[in-house]
């Protein structure tokens, strides 16, 4: 499911990006890792007795630490959905909150989802090839794959940005991408909760 191609590979043709960086450390993250993410807990349930399904796979690159130093992970999120919600990745603050973030858009489409550390105010931004999303400091972002293939994009941070997942888990984000006529829509948590 998994091909490892050398991005400085020229030959390679441009939007045939790979999904993995050879010999970079690499997450993957299957559907048990990914319990308490999605809205609608009973099809996460059903959908993982049927399969461990891989969601997506991070290859981070972390050439130097300190002060003015930039790190970079390469992301492969697969094309699929729990109930009517979307893949996506569990979704972070930075442990460093003040640290910001650009992703890069390489391929597929999807959509990364922000909110502010309270999950008072959300904002969705379109994330697929040739598209650049700026992360904030102090944002809590995930990324969520809306289309029918594999979003491939490359995040950059700051040496000392660290993942704080523990404050998203406590609480998950209080809004979710789900499919409604063939669209994603963007509805609060409780909301969906309730009408679905
Ligand atoms: C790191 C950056 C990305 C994510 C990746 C997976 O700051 O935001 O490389 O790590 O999209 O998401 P998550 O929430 O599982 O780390
Ligand atoms: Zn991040």
């Amino acid at each position: 499911m998994l091909d490892a191609i050398d991005l400085n590979d020229l030959s390679v043709p441009y939007g045939i990006y790979p999904a993995v960086l050879e010999g970079r450390p690499l997450v993957q993250r299957r559907l048990s890792d990914l319990s308490g993410c999605f809205a609608d807990e009973a099809a996460w349930a059903a959908a993982l007795a049927q399969e461990d399904a891989l969601v997506y796979a991070v290859s981070s690159v972390e050439p130097a630490d300190g002060e003015g130093q930039l790190h970079y992970g390469l992301g492969i999120l697969y094309s699929g959905k729990i109930g009517r919600e979307y893949y996506l990745t569990k979704g972070h603050l930075h442990a460093h909150r003040a640290a910001a973030e650009v992703y890069i858009g390489l391929a597929g489409r999807g959509e990364m989802l922000l909110e502010d550390e309270a999950g008072e105010v959300a904002r969705r931004c379109p994330l697929g090839a040739g598209r650049i999303v700026y992360v904030p400091g102090f944002t809590a972002h995930r990324t969520v794959n809306t289309g029918p293939e594999p979003l491939v994009y490359i995040g950059v941070y700051p040496s000392s940005a660290g993942h704080d997942y523990g404050a998203i888990a406590g609480r998950n984000f209080r809004n979710v991408l789900v499919e409604e006529a063939g669209n994603p829509v963007l509805l609060k948590r409780e909301v969906f909760l309730n009408t679905n």
